[in-house]
Protein backbone atom coordinates (compact mmCIF):
# COMPACT_ATOMS: atom_id res chain seq x y z
CA UNK A 1 0.00 0.00 0.00
CA UNK A 2 1.78 3.28 -1.11
CA UNK A 3 0.82 6.16 1.10
CA UNK A 4 -1.92 7.93 -0.73
CA UNK A 5 -3.87 4.62 -0.58
CA UNK A 6 -3.63 4.42 3.12
CA UNK A 7 -4.78 8.22 3.27
CA UNK A 8 -7.50 7.94 1.50
CA UNK A 9 -9.70 5.87 3.50
CA UNK A 10 -8.82 7.97 6.61
CA UNK A 11 -9.60 10.94 5.00
CA UNK A 12 -13.28 9.63 4.05
CA UNK A 13 -13.80 8.15 7.76
CA UNK A 14 -12.14 11.16 9.11
CA UNK A 15 -15.20 13.36 6.96
CA UNK A 16 -17.43 10.87 7.60
CA UNK A 17 -16.96 11.35 11.60
CA UNK A 18 -16.88 15.14 11.21
CA UNK A 19 -20.42 14.79 9.47
CA UNK A 20 -21.87 12.73 12.18
CA UNK A 21 -20.57 14.85 14.96
CA UNK A 22 -21.66 17.85 13.38
CA UNK A 23 -25.44 16.25 13.35
CA UNK A 24 -25.14 15.30 16.82
CA UNK A 25 -27.04 17.16 19.13
CA UNK A 26 -26.18 17.94 22.89
CA UNK A 27 -29.77 19.22 24.47
CA UNK A 28 -29.18 21.91 27.43
CA UNK A 29 -31.71 21.27 30.13
CA UNK A 30 -31.99 23.28 32.86
CA UNK A 31 -33.00 22.85 36.33
CA UNK A 32 -33.44 24.50 39.36
CA UNK A 33 -32.17 22.19 42.40
CA UNK A 34 -29.00 20.82 43.63
CA UNK A 35 -27.05 17.63 42.47
CA UNK A 36 -28.54 14.46 43.45
CA UNK A 37 -31.80 15.78 43.43
CA UNK A 38 -34.14 13.60 42.10
CA UNK A 39 -35.69 15.76 39.00
CA UNK A 40 -31.59 16.23 38.43
CA UNK A 41 -30.62 12.83 38.16
CA UNK A 42 -33.66 11.46 36.04
CA UNK A 43 -32.60 13.98 33.70
CA UNK A 44 -29.54 12.87 33.40
CA UNK A 45 -30.75 9.12 33.17
CA UNK A 46 -32.82 10.14 30.58
CA UNK A 47 -29.49 11.71 28.47
CA UNK A 48 -27.98 8.61 28.69
CA UNK A 49 -31.25 6.44 27.73
CA UNK A 50 -31.76 8.95 24.50
CA UNK A 51 -27.95 8.25 23.59
CA UNK A 52 -28.72 4.35 23.84
CA UNK A 53 -31.90 5.15 21.66
CA UNK A 54 -30.17 6.73 19.65
CA UNK A 55 -26.79 5.44 18.45
CA UNK A 56 -24.82 8.38 20.48
CA UNK A 57 -26.20 10.92 17.95
CA UNK A 58 -28.11 13.02 20.94
CA UNK A 59 -27.42 13.27 24.67
CA UNK A 60 -28.46 15.91 27.00
CA UNK A 61 -26.33 18.14 29.27
CA UNK A 62 -27.76 19.41 33.05
CA UNK A 63 -27.38 23.24 34.07
CA UNK A 64 -28.63 22.22 37.31
CA UNK A 65 -28.38 25.04 40.55
CA UNK A 66 -30.58 27.59 38.94
CA UNK A 67 -27.18 27.98 36.40
CA UNK A 68 -29.50 28.75 33.78
CA UNK A 69 -31.82 31.25 35.85
CA UNK A 70 -35.15 31.02 37.52
CA UNK A 71 -38.03 28.92 36.48
CA UNK A 72 -39.69 31.57 34.67
CA UNK A 73 -36.58 32.48 32.84
CA UNK A 74 -36.36 29.33 31.81
CA UNK A 75 -39.57 28.61 30.33
CA UNK A 76 -38.56 31.65 28.38
CA UNK A 77 -35.79 30.76 26.94
CA UNK A 78 -37.46 26.92 25.67
CA UNK A 79 -40.45 29.10 24.14
CA UNK A 80 -37.80 30.92 22.24
CA UNK A 81 -35.93 27.76 21.75
CA UNK A 82 -32.74 29.06 22.84
CA UNK A 83 -32.44 26.19 25.28
CA UNK A 84 -33.72 22.81 24.38
CA UNK A 85 -35.52 21.28 27.60
CA UNK A 86 -36.73 22.32 31.17
CA UNK A 87 -37.39 20.78 33.96
CA UNK A 88 -39.95 23.40 36.21
CA UNK A 89 -42.65 22.63 38.55
CA UNK A 90 -45.80 22.93 37.10
CA UNK A 91 -46.88 26.21 38.59
CA UNK A 92 -44.80 28.48 36.52
CA UNK A 93 -46.67 27.40 33.98
CA UNK A 94 -50.26 28.30 35.46
CA UNK A 95 -50.22 31.20 33.50
CA UNK A 96 -49.07 30.25 30.16
CA UNK A 97 -51.20 27.30 29.85
CA UNK A 98 -54.61 27.06 31.52
CA UNK A 99 -55.01 22.84 31.49
CA UNK A 100 -51.54 23.53 34.05
CA UNK A 101 -53.99 24.87 36.53
CA UNK A 102 -55.97 21.50 36.61
CA UNK A 103 -52.98 19.22 38.79
CA UNK A 104 -52.30 22.67 40.46
CA UNK A 105 -55.76 22.65 42.70
CA UNK A 106 -55.80 22.45 45.85
CA UNK A 107 -56.36 18.89 47.07
CA UNK A 108 -57.50 17.74 44.25
CA UNK A 109 -55.10 14.48 44.25
CA UNK A 110 -56.36 11.82 46.89
CA UNK A 111 -53.02 10.47 46.96
CA UNK A 112 -50.06 9.69 45.51
CA UNK A 113 -51.39 6.70 43.30
CA UNK A 114 -54.00 8.39 42.19
CA UNK A 115 -52.12 11.07 41.14
CA UNK A 116 -49.76 9.21 39.51
CA UNK A 117 -52.63 7.14 37.79
CA UNK A 118 -54.04 10.29 36.36
CA UNK A 119 -50.97 11.64 35.17
CA UNK A 120 -49.88 8.61 33.32
CA UNK A 121 -53.18 7.98 31.90
CA UNK A 122 -55.29 9.94 28.79
CA UNK A 123 -55.84 13.33 30.85
CA UNK A 124 -52.39 13.56 31.69
CA UNK A 125 -51.10 12.98 28.35
CA UNK A 126 -54.02 15.83 27.13
CA UNK A 127 -52.67 18.41 29.85
CA UNK A 128 -48.86 17.78 28.66
CA UNK A 129 -50.08 18.32 25.05
CA UNK A 130 -52.12 21.57 25.33
CA UNK A 131 -49.26 23.38 25.94
CA UNK A 132 -48.04 22.63 22.44
CA UNK A 133 -49.56 26.16 21.11
CA UNK A 134 -47.68 28.38 23.25
CA UNK A 135 -44.32 26.50 22.08
CA UNK A 136 -43.45 23.28 24.30
CA UNK A 137 -43.61 20.14 24.29
CA UNK A 138 -44.66 18.30 27.56
CA UNK A 139 -42.50 15.44 27.90
CA UNK A 140 -43.03 13.64 31.08
CA UNK A 141 -44.19 14.42 34.58
CA UNK A 142 -42.23 13.88 37.62
CA UNK A 143 -43.48 13.17 41.56
CA UNK A 144 -43.22 16.48 43.64
CA UNK A 145 -45.17 15.05 46.26
CA UNK A 146 -47.56 17.09 48.84
CA UNK A 147 -46.56 20.72 49.54
CA UNK A 148 -47.21 21.58 53.15
CA UNK A 149 -46.80 24.99 54.56
CA UNK A 150 -44.06 26.14 56.73
CA UNK A 151 -42.98 28.99 59.13
CA UNK A 152 -40.34 30.78 60.85
CA UNK A 153 -42.00 32.52 64.03
CA UNK A 154 -44.75 31.22 64.80
CA UNK A 155 -46.37 27.74 64.14
CA UNK A 156 -49.46 27.01 62.03
CA UNK A 157 -51.63 25.03 64.36
CA UNK A 158 -55.06 25.75 62.55
CA UNK A 159 -56.48 27.64 59.43
CA UNK A 160 -56.94 30.81 61.89
CA UNK A 161 -52.79 30.86 62.64
CA UNK A 162 -52.26 31.39 58.75
CA UNK A 163 -53.97 34.48 58.55
CA UNK A 164 -52.50 37.54 57.40
CA UNK A 165 -48.87 35.82 57.67
CA UNK A 166 -46.35 36.42 54.46
CA UNK A 167 -46.30 33.20 52.35
CA UNK A 168 -44.20 32.78 49.74
CA UNK A 169 -45.71 31.02 46.95
CA UNK A 170 -44.35 30.85 43.47
CA UNK A 171 -44.76 32.54 40.61
CA UNK A 172 -48.46 31.93 39.48
CA UNK A 173 -51.60 33.58 39.97
CA UNK A 174 -53.34 30.31 41.51
CA UNK A 175 -50.94 30.04 44.02
CA UNK A 176 -51.24 33.37 44.94
CA UNK A 177 -55.39 32.53 45.42
CA UNK A 178 -54.36 29.19 47.25
CA UNK A 179 -52.59 30.86 50.02
CA UNK A 180 -54.78 34.28 49.79
CA UNK A 181 -57.70 31.40 50.53
CA UNK A 182 -55.91 30.25 53.53
CA UNK A 183 -55.86 34.12 55.07
CA UNK A 184 -52.62 34.66 54.14
CA UNK A 185 -51.12 37.04 52.00
CA UNK A 186 -49.00 35.74 49.17
CA UNK A 187 -45.96 36.92 47.66
CA UNK A 188 -44.99 35.32 44.73
CA UNK A 189 -40.75 34.81 44.45
CA UNK A 190 -38.26 32.74 43.05
CA UNK A 191 -37.45 29.98 44.58
CA UNK A 192 -33.54 31.07 45.13
CA UNK A 193 -34.77 33.70 46.89
CA UNK A 194 -36.81 32.14 49.81
CA UNK A 195 -34.54 31.31 52.23
CA UNK A 196 -32.78 35.06 52.42
CA UNK A 197 -36.47 36.09 52.65
CA UNK A 198 -37.51 33.71 55.67
CA UNK A 199 -34.21 34.34 57.40
CA UNK A 200 -34.86 38.26 57.28
CA UNK A 201 -38.06 38.52 57.93
CA UNK A 202 -39.33 39.44 54.46
CA UNK A 203 -41.83 36.45 54.87
CA UNK A 204 -43.10 34.52 57.52
CA UNK A 205 -43.05 31.32 55.97
CA UNK A 206 -43.58 29.38 52.42
CA UNK A 207 -44.59 26.00 51.60
CA UNK A 208 -42.91 23.03 49.52
CA UNK A 209 -42.74 19.23 49.84
CA UNK A 210 -40.00 17.50 52.04
CA UNK A 211 -37.60 17.16 49.68
CA UNK A 212 -37.64 20.73 48.90
CA UNK A 213 -37.92 22.39 52.07
CA UNK A 214 -34.63 19.82 53.00
CA UNK A 215 -32.39 20.48 49.82
CA UNK A 216 -33.19 24.35 50.28
CA UNK A 217 -32.36 24.24 53.79
CA UNK A 218 -35.52 26.26 54.44
CA UNK A 219 -35.58 24.04 57.47
CA UNK A 220 -33.14 26.11 59.40
CA UNK A 221 -34.50 29.09 59.07
CA UNK A 222 -38.29 27.59 59.14
CA UNK A 223 -38.68 24.83 61.55
CA UNK A 224 -42.75 24.69 61.69
CA UNK A 225 -43.50 22.28 59.14
CA UNK A 226 -47.24 22.39 58.97
CA UNK A 227 -48.81 18.99 57.15
CA UNK A 228 -51.14 20.66 55.07
CA UNK A 229 -50.42 18.86 52.01
CA UNK A 230 -52.96 21.45 50.16
CA UNK A 231 -51.56 20.63 46.68
CA UNK A 232 -49.69 17.83 44.65
CA UNK A 233 -48.66 20.05 41.82
CA UNK A 234 -46.46 17.79 39.61
CA UNK A 235 -42.89 18.30 37.65
CA UNK A 236 -43.39 19.07 34.46
CA UNK A 237 -40.51 18.33 31.81
CA UNK A 238 -40.74 20.73 29.07
CA UNK A 239 -39.16 20.27 25.33
CA UNK A 240 -38.88 23.44 23.09
CA UNK A 241 -41.08 23.13 20.38
CA UNK A 242 -39.35 25.41 17.84
CA UNK A 243 -36.47 23.17 18.49
CA UNK A 244 -38.23 20.01 18.39
CA UNK A 245 -39.54 21.18 14.89
CA UNK A 246 -36.04 20.81 13.49
CA UNK A 247 -35.91 17.22 14.51
CA UNK A 248 -36.67 13.97 12.60
CA UNK A 249 -39.35 11.75 13.59
CA UNK A 250 -37.22 9.11 14.97
CA UNK A 251 -35.22 11.77 16.71
CA UNK A 252 -38.47 12.93 18.27
CA UNK A 253 -39.70 9.11 19.36
CA UNK A 254 -36.40 8.40 20.90
CA UNK A 255 -36.60 11.80 22.90
CA UNK A 256 -40.40 10.85 23.61
CA UNK A 257 -39.58 7.26 25.13
CA UNK A 258 -36.28 8.49 26.61
CA UNK A 259 -38.51 10.68 29.08
CA UNK A 260 -40.85 8.21 29.55
CA UNK A 261 -38.46 5.73 30.68
CA UNK A 262 -36.83 8.28 33.23
CA UNK A 263 -40.25 8.10 34.79
CA UNK A 264 -40.23 5.01 36.85
CA UNK A 265 -36.41 5.59 37.70
CA UNK A 266 -37.53 9.29 39.08
CA UNK A 267 -39.99 7.83 41.02
CA UNK A 268 -38.15 5.82 42.95
CA UNK A 269 -35.20 8.14 43.25
CA UNK A 270 -38.53 10.29 44.96
CA UNK A 271 -39.82 7.51 47.54
CA UNK A 272 -36.44 7.21 48.73
CA UNK A 273 -35.54 11.08 48.96
CA UNK A 274 -38.85 11.85 50.74
CA UNK A 275 -38.05 9.45 53.65
CA UNK A 276 -34.19 10.29 53.85
CA UNK A 277 -35.31 14.48 53.69
CA UNK A 278 -37.94 13.99 56.39
CA UNK A 279 -35.60 12.59 58.68
CA UNK A 280 -32.67 14.73 57.98
CA UNK A 281 -35.36 17.83 58.81
CA UNK A 282 -36.66 16.01 62.23
CA UNK A 283 -32.54 15.88 63.07
CA UNK A 284 -32.52 19.52 61.90
CA UNK A 285 -34.89 20.46 64.74
CA UNK A 286 -37.77 20.99 62.23
CA UNK A 287 -41.19 20.55 64.54
CA UNK A 288 -44.04 18.80 62.49
CA UNK A 289 -47.12 20.27 63.44
CA UNK A 290 -50.22 17.59 61.88
CA UNK A 291 -53.35 20.00 61.18
CA UNK A 292 -57.40 19.51 60.48
CA UNK A 293 -56.47 19.13 57.12
CA UNK A 294 -60.07 19.02 56.23
CA UNK A 295 -60.19 23.01 57.24
CA UNK A 296 -57.98 23.88 55.08
CA UNK A 297 -60.02 22.08 52.35
CA UNK A 298 -63.24 23.42 52.98
CA UNK A 299 -61.13 27.02 52.25
CA UNK A 300 -60.41 26.43 48.87
CA UNK A 301 -63.51 27.03 46.87
CA UNK A 302 -62.58 30.68 46.01
CA UNK A 303 -59.76 28.94 44.19
CA UNK A 304 -61.91 26.31 42.39
CA UNK A 305 -64.97 29.51 41.69
CA UNK A 306 -61.80 31.51 40.23
CA UNK A 307 -59.82 29.55 37.81
CA UNK A 308 -61.88 26.47 37.12
CA UNK A 309 -64.24 28.06 34.58
CA UNK A 310 -65.29 27.14 31.41
CA UNK A 311 -66.43 23.64 30.60
CA UNK A 312 -63.26 22.27 29.55
CA UNK A 313 -61.52 22.67 32.66
CA UNK A 314 -64.28 21.94 34.41
CA UNK A 315 -64.45 18.43 32.81
CA UNK A 316 -60.72 18.01 33.45
CA UNK A 317 -61.74 18.35 37.10
CA UNK A 318 -64.74 15.88 37.20
CA UNK A 319 -62.34 13.22 35.43
CA UNK A 320 -59.90 13.56 37.44
CA UNK A 321 -61.88 13.04 40.70
CA UNK A 322 -63.65 10.47 38.80
CA UNK A 323 -60.99 8.14 38.44
CA UNK A 324 -60.66 5.46 40.72
C1 LIG B 1 -40.01 22.57 44.24
C2 LIG B 1 -40.07 22.26 42.77
C3 LIG B 1 -39.42 23.34 41.97
C4 LIG B 1 -39.97 24.70 42.35
C5 LIG B 1 -39.92 24.91 43.84
C6 LIG B 1 -40.57 26.23 44.23
O1 LIG B 1 -40.71 21.59 44.95
O2 LIG B 1 -39.38 21.06 42.52
O3 LIG B 1 -39.59 23.06 40.61
O4 LIG B 1 -41.28 24.79 41.93
O5 LIG B 1 -40.57 23.85 44.51
O6 LIG B 1 -41.28 26.27 45.21
O7 LIG B 1 -40.32 27.22 43.54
Amino acid sequence: MTPANIFKPTLAAALCAFAFAAQATEFRSSDIHPDGYPTVDAVKFMGERLKALTNGKHSIKVFNNSALGNEKDTIEQTKIGALAMTRVNIAPMNNICAETQVPTMPFLFRSKEHMRHVLDGPIGEEILASCAPQGFIGLAYYDSGARSLYTAKKPVRTLADAKGMKIRVQQSDLWVALLEAMGANATPMPYGEVYTALKTGLVDGAENNWPSYESSRHFEVAKYYSVTEHSMAPEMLLFSKRTWDTLTPDDQKAIRQAAKESVPFMRKLWDEREEKSLAVVKAGGAEIIQVDKASFQNAMKPVYDKFITDAKLKGLVKRIQDTK
